[in-house]
């Protein structure tokens, strides 16, 4: 089964998003043995809704990350909670700005994310590399694609495990800005690799200890 791993393109001032480069330049390649779909979404709520519910549906992944871009964000973010909210408090690339609308009306308040997510904060660590555990992926695209993975997981009644992870500006990007915290690409790409991989890792033993009993 395959890992889905998704970034987003530019939105607002943006010229860049490192989170779609991350996807791209992940798209095709293997980790544990399992090939990853990498996929660059819109910034534009009801088209992503319609794919992420597609790529549930004809892919069924064994994982799916989503990564998306946090502006003051100074660590690599791993998010824990999707919440059943859209509350834009700018347009996104469609000129759409849902205020205060759940994302799926007959969706939970909220759901926690199913990839093992303080494993996933050690290892980065350890890598050497600054990362966090964030308790709210905002009330805009990434939360959306989050929450809408995770809901569509239940659904669709998949073993999916399925997380986010918010990066920081890029180093060039920030080279642009005044003071902006960023970190450089490999870095990030690193992250994410790790981020999969711990994934991985836990659920191979879990199938092994499956089999065990
Ligand atoms: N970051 C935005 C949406 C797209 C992206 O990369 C967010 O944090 O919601």
């Amino acid at each position: 089964m395959p890992i889905i791993l998704t970034g987003f393109e530019p939105f607002g001032k943006e010229r860049y998003n490192p989170s779609g480069e991350v996807a791209k330049a992940l798209n095709g390649k293997r980790i544990c043995g399992e090939t990853i779909v990498g996929v660059v979404l819109p910034v534009a709520y009801r088209r992503t809704i319609s794919l992420v519910e597609k790529m549930m549906e004809e892919l069924k992944p064994s994982v799916f990350l989503g990564t998306g871009l946090a502006p003051s964000s100074p660590v690599i973010r791993i998010e824990r909670m999707a919440v059943n909210l859209m509350d834009f408090r700018k347009p996104d690339n469609d000129g759409d700005k849902p205020v205060d609308v759940p994302i799926y009306e007959d969706g939970p308040l909220a759901y926690m994310a199913t990839m093992p997510t303080r494993d996933i904060l050690i290892r980065l660590r350890e890598a050497g590399i600054p990362a966090s555990l964030s308790y709210s992926a905002g009330t805009y695209l990434c939360n959306l694609v989050f929450y809408a993975a995770l809901h569509n997981t239940v659904r669709l009644g998949l073993n999916t495990k399925v997380g986010f992870v918010h990066l920081p500006y890029e180093l060039r990007q920030a080279a642009e800005k005044d003071v902006a915290p960023s970190l450089p690409f490999d870095v990030m790409l690193k992250a994410v690799e790790i981020s999969l991989r711990v994934t991985l890792e836990e659920l191979d033993r879990s199938l092994v200890a499956t089999k065990r009993t």
